[in-house]
């Protein structure tokens, strides 16, 4: 069978990162990774595709068990070296349901069958002559092979495991699949294609395939993100109601109304950028979403990720008729009834992020009797740089996550936020460019594509400086 995309068998000890590392590699975050050794008993392929088509595929084995048995049995067969391999086929022929050496040959098989080999190694433990066995039955394969070290602790034993490793592989990386950037997985992927003279050709098409990935994974994020500002500051709600004056309760229902089905699109973006970013295992309980419950809405989430008093009033985004204790209050234009009809606009108490006050409520009338409530769109000029800050925020946490990491998302160090996170991307200039958009995005009926791909060009830009190395 000649399979046109490389493939790779990552193998090693029990309990060294094999798993992590096909998971950050494969970029699948449902690869089973477990501190209790010997999880894995079956090996599994995990492919990389994009559209449909596989980038590469790897191996994700059992670790070895009966390293120096394995050897011993192939020393006995000791024979030339062009015929070496041919030992190991004969030892998986003639143990193939010995159930002792069930994980050699789980690991074997797929090596024997052309796949290249990926040698794991813990860099935070010592050396030991134990692992000569398994590099020593490696080397009898006879397949192209490099050598990992990956550190799971933060000792250092690299430069004894270089000495080990340089004597069996002609290629041996660092790789730390926790933190595996774009460039670090493309280093990887140029080290494989210069492992064996008949794959540069492939392995360096998928590396051209991943690079046209990665743009295409911040421009789809981008595009989702000018989505979620632009339908979230024009959405307008209706809520029927029966009488001419609109009630309390009327009021405060469709402003409830309104906030979930702003709070929804949020998360559903969210969820949508998960997928994007192939993310899409990331359990509830791992995920910050939406943000440790830090809703939209809360006077904490615009401390972290609005903009300042000080600074909407630079941007002339307060009320000429501000003064006293309605200086709090965030919003402008603050029409009261449109369509001749009569309603009740609630005065606002709230804090100075004033979301008590989020939009106009107008009572409009219709021919036939019945009268219904209007909300939106946003008027409160904060809420874009909120809900635009969160969505950052949650891109960059996503799209720089290791798929080996199981660890939680942590936004309890939101208190960091506050004084980081806007300064990686909002500057002066960039605040004024985007409120261009967000007031076209508030007054016009209907925004025209090409207005939408600007801002959607601008987010893009944004992205790349939040997202590692690209
Ligand atoms: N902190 C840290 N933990 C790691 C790293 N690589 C693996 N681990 C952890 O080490 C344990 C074993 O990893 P796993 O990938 O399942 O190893 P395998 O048995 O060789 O497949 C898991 O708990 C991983 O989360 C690393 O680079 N850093
Ligand atoms: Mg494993």
């Amino acid at each position: 069978m000649i399979l046109s995309h490389p493939r790779f068998a990552v193998v090693g000890h029990p309990n060294k990162g094999k798993s992590s590392i096909v998971s950050a590699l494969a970029m699948d975050d449902s690869v089973q990774v477990s501190n209790t050794p010997g999880t894995t008993t079956k090996r599994r392929s995990f492919p990389l595709s994009v559209d449909g088509k596989i980038l590469y595929e790897l191996y994700d084995t059992p670790g070895f068990q009966r390293a120096r048995r394995v050897l011993a049995w192939l020393q006995k067969h000791e024979v030339r070296a062009d015929k070496k391999h041919e030992v190991v086929r004969a030892f998986i022929a003639e143990h193939k349901s010995d159930v002792r050496f069930n994980d050699e040959i789980e690991l074997l098989e797929p090596i024997m069958d052309g796949a290249g080999i990926i040698y794991v190694v813990d860099g935070s433990k010592p050396y030991g002559a134990e692992y000569e066995a398994e590099m020593e039955i490696l080397r009898w394969t006879g397949q192209p092979s490099m050598a990992l070290i990956n550190h799971i602790d933060s000792s250092d034993y690299s430069q004894e495991w270089k000495m080990a490793l340089g004597q069996y592989f002609k290629m041996v990386r660092t790789f730390n699949p926790m933190r595996a950037t774009f460039v670090h997985h493309i280093g990887i992927l140029e080290s494989m294609s210069q492992l064996k003279e008949e794959w540069i050709d492939d392995v360096k098409e998928s590396i051209i395939l991943f690079e046209q990935y990665q743009t295409q994974m911040i421009e789809r994020s981008a595009s989702l993100l000018a989505r979620l500002l632009y339908d979230s500051i024009s959405m307008v709600d209706k809520l029927s109601i029966d009488k001419d004056e609109a009630s309390k309760e009327d009021k405060e229902k469709i402003e409830g109304k309104y906030k979930d089905k702003l709070r929804g699109f949020e998360i559903d973006t969210q969820k949508r950028m998960k997928s994007i970013w192939k993310h899409q295992h990331l359990a509830i309980e791992q995920d910050i979403l939406p943000f440790n419950g830090l809703d939209l809405f809360s006077k904490e989430s615009a401390s972290v990720f609005g903009l300042t008093r000080k600074e909407l009033m630079l941007m002339g985004m307060t009320s000429g008729a501000m003064t006293g204790a309605t200086i709090d209050l965030l919003f402008i234009g603050h029409t009261f009834f449109i369509g001749g009809a009569i309603g009740a606009v609630v005065g606002a108490t709230g804090g100075y992020f004033g979301f008590d006050e989020l939009s106009d409520i107008k009572i409009l009338g219709q021919n036939l009797g019945k009268k219904y409530l209007e909300i939106g769109p946003m008027k409160n000029k904060n809420f874009p740089y909120i809900l635009l800050g969160r969505a950052l925020y949650h891109t960059s946490q996503i799209a720089n996550r290791s798929h080996a990491s199981r660890d939680k998302i942590d936004i309890d160090r939101h208190l960091d936020l506050e004084s980081v996170f806007r300064d990686k991307w909002l500057t002066d200039d960039l605040k004024n460019s985007l409120e261009k958009y967000h007031k076209k995005f508030r007054t016009s009926d209907e925004v025209e594509a090409e207005i939408l791909k600007e801002y959607d060009l601008m987010i893009k830009d944004i992205l790349r400086g939040l997202i590692n190395d690209r």
